[in-house]
Formats: C-alpha cells, structure tokens, sequence
C-alpha cells in the first residue's frame, strides 16, 4: 500500500472542513484563531445532526428504545473521553459546559464547602480568566488567598517560586497546561510531583493543550483536568472535569436538579453515586455526541501526528515571523504549542488584526482573556495567530505577507 507523506495528508485533511472554503471579507479564509475556537470537520457535524434525525430523546430517563439509543451514544461518549485523556474509569469523566464551567465546579464544590479564610491556592500569571476569577470569587466569598506563580522574560514559569509558594495553608494548584498566549507547554508532570510531596492536589487547564498533543491524566497524575470540546473540533457549550474516583466520590454535588439524585423528599435528598451527581438536569447530549466524534476523528490521524504536523508549522514560522523588522515574539521559551503571540513597532495589535482581516486572515488581537499576563509584559494587547492540524505553510507565508503590509501601511 502507498503511504503518503505527513504534510500530504495534512493537505488532504482541510478537506474535511466545510468553512475552510468560504471567504472571509472577498478572500480564500485563512483561519489562525484555533486557540479561540476551532473549526469542526464534517464528521463532528454529521454525528451531531444523525443524533437529531435518528436517535434524539431525553437519556437516562425513558424506557423505550430511541431513549436508550440516545442514553447509550451519551454514555458510550464518556469512554471515548476515558480513552482519549487515559483516565482509570469513565465515571472519572463529567461533562460540563466548557473549561470555565469545569473549574468554577471544582472551586464551589471542594473549595467553598471545605476551605476556610486564609486557606492559599497557588495559580500563574499565565492563567486565562477563568482560571482565575473562579479563584477571585472563592477569595471574596470565604476568605482564601491566591498565590501568584511569575513568568520569566521568555515566557516561562519560575519554578524556584513555585517551590516555595507552597505553606501549610495550600489546598490546591491550579495551572495551565498550555497558556493560550504564549504557548508555553507548562512541565505540568514535575509540578503535580512537587505538589503532591506537599499533599496538594492539583488541577490542570488543559483547554490549550489537549487540541495540540498527547494528553495522559494518569501519567501526569492531576487530580483534575479540564478542557473545552470546541477548541478540539468538537461542538461549542461542551466540556470534559476528570477527576480522580476517590476525590469525586469525597465532593458534595455543585448544582441540584433531576438526574443527579437518587430519591428527594422535602424533608432529605440523596445523591446519584458516580458523574451523573455532577450532571443536574438534561445535557447537552447532542454535544456530547459531538465531542466524541471529533475525539475519534483525532484519534484516527493521532495526536502525535497533530502536535508534529503543528510544531513543524511552528518551526516554519517563527523564523519567518523574527525576520520582520519591529515585529517581538510574545513567548519565545520552548516547548511551546502552536500558538504565537506578538506585537509590532509602532502598529497597535488592533489595526494589525483589523488589515489581516482584510486579507481573509482571522487572527485574535485583545487581552486573550489574560490580563494580568497583559500587565507583566507592559502589553495592552498582542496579536495572536494560533494553528488547528487544517493549517499549511503557504498560509504563514501569507500572514507574513500581510503584516508586511500593515507595516508599509502604517509606517
Ligand atoms: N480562551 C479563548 C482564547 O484564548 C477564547 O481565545
């Protein structure tokens, strides 16, 4: 059989996704903004309109058997992620809304119910918002204070400071495994060792990672992991909490309603054992669905395949981009995914996002949810060109030909 070359099948693959042969204001749509959503191939799509067309009911609920077709495409989605992020079990496994809605579970669930004031949480500079304003309501609900690991001049984390942050009072690490801006890849394995020799467990952004690379929760050994199905190809208001068993089972519910419950009377509730106590109310099944299916999507091309396909697009433009005159790279430490953060001469990130647009080039520029970061790099905002595995080098070329352009326009 003939084996086709990596880059040939990665060519091959933009196939797959239907937008990518729209425009975008008159011009052939170059889309760099993966690490703010990215798109979904045809087969995301046909899973998530079969489900309506063919199999649609409520799960857990009915007794005939378009409920359990449904239930069973649900649950059979739970062991996709199970395999996918090589969690023990499946019950390990919750779906929530997104990334956001997974840490905001963690922070009200453990923390409000079993933190005190003056309890410590250790975070980075680096986080997006939501791992931080979680953390901010907690500190103003209950008094716990947040511990601010820095960010060197490259753009890695200072992990003498990481090592001494911890104190008696330290109840939780709350990192990212991959910064949405600089796209640090955070050594996130020798961390979690550093903070379980103190007994604290640790909790793992992965919405920046899990798109890009090989992710095994249990090899990290994170207590908690969380990323977002619609930065992975899969559909928006979905996402993944794995937690480890026997944290689960120790953690109050974090919204009451039907599904999570085993019996209710006025007067005493009791709660459904395993993920479906985190899971009030009907789902969104039709994303689980749809999460799964751009999960074994990945899977058939690999997710060592994605990351090396990416890193050699990385190592095409970061030279490419250097050679700019004016141009700073935002995050030069390496490893790094492929996200590429920087700002120009005298060009606000804006003007050179909105002649980027221009070209039919989609490219984020603003604060990327990370204000903080922001500050300590004395940046109101960078531009951000961020890759999906649909990405080719001939469209670096053109990101590097417009901002040429910008330059000439604003100079
Ligand atoms: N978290 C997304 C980003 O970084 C929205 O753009």
């Amino acid at each position: 059989m003939m084996m086709l070359d990596k880059k040939t099948d990665f060519a091959s693959l933009r196939c797959d996704f239907p937008i990518l042969q729209e425009t975008n204001r008159g011009k052939p749509i170059i889309y760099l903004d993966s690490a703010a959503s990215a798109q979904k191939p045809r087969q995301v799509i046909t899973a998530m309109s079969d489900f309506y067309y063919q199999d649609y009911a409520n799960i857990h609920r009915g007794i005939y058997e378009l409920s359990e077709r449904a239930t069973a495409l649900y649950e059979n989605a739970r062991l996709v992620v199970k395999e996918f992020i090589h969690a023990k079990k499946s019950e390990e496994i919750i779906f929530v809304r997104g990334t956001t809605e997974g840490i905001n579970l963690i922070a009200q669930s453990l923390g409000r119910s079993r933190w005190q004031a003056g309890d410590e949480v250790i975070l980075t500079i680096m986080e997006h918002h939501s791992n931080i304003v979680p953390w901010y309501l907690l500190k103003e609900q209950i008094g716990i204070e947040l511990k601010v690991i820095p960010v060197t001049d490259d753009g890695a984390l200072d992990i003498e400071a990481y090592q001494n942050a911890f104190t008696p009072r330290t109840k939780m690490v709350a990192i990212t495994h991959a910064s949405n801006v600089l796209g640090t890849i955070n050594p996130v394995k020798e961390m979690t060792a550093i903070a379980h020799s103190h007994h604290v467990p640790v909790l793992l952004d992965g919405a920046q990672a899990v798109p890009h690379m090989p992710v095994n929760v249990q090899d990290i050994d994170c207590d908690f992991y969380v990323f977002s199905a619609h930065k992975l190809y899969g559909p928006t208001g979905i996402g993944v909490l794995y937690a480890k068993e026997e944290i689960l089972l120790d953690m109050p519910p974090y919204q009451g309603g039907g599904d999570m419950i085993e019996t209710v009377s006025f007067d005493h509730v009791t709660f459904a054992k395993g993920p479906q106590k985190f899971e009030a109310g009907t789902p969104d099944i039709a994303g689980v669905i749809g999460l799964a299916a751009a999960i074994q999507y990945l899977q058939a091309i690999s997710m060592q395949a994605v990351f090396d396909h990416e890193q050699a697009l990385l190592d095409y433009a970061l030279p490419a981009l250097s050679a700019i005159p004016g141009l700073r790279l935002i995050g030069t430490t390496i490893p790094k995914v492929g996200v590429i953060s920087f700002v120009m001469e005298n060009i606000h990130p804006h003007d050179i996002g909105t002649v980027l647009d221009h070209e039919g080039i989609a490219v984020r520029a603003g604060h990327h949810c990370a204000m903080p970061l922001m500050q300590r790099f004395h940046l109101p905002a960078t531009v951000r060109a961020s890759f999906g595995l649909y990405n080719q080098e001939n469209e670096i070329d053109a990101l590097v030909a417009a901002i040429q352009l910008a330059k000439r326009l604003f100079n």
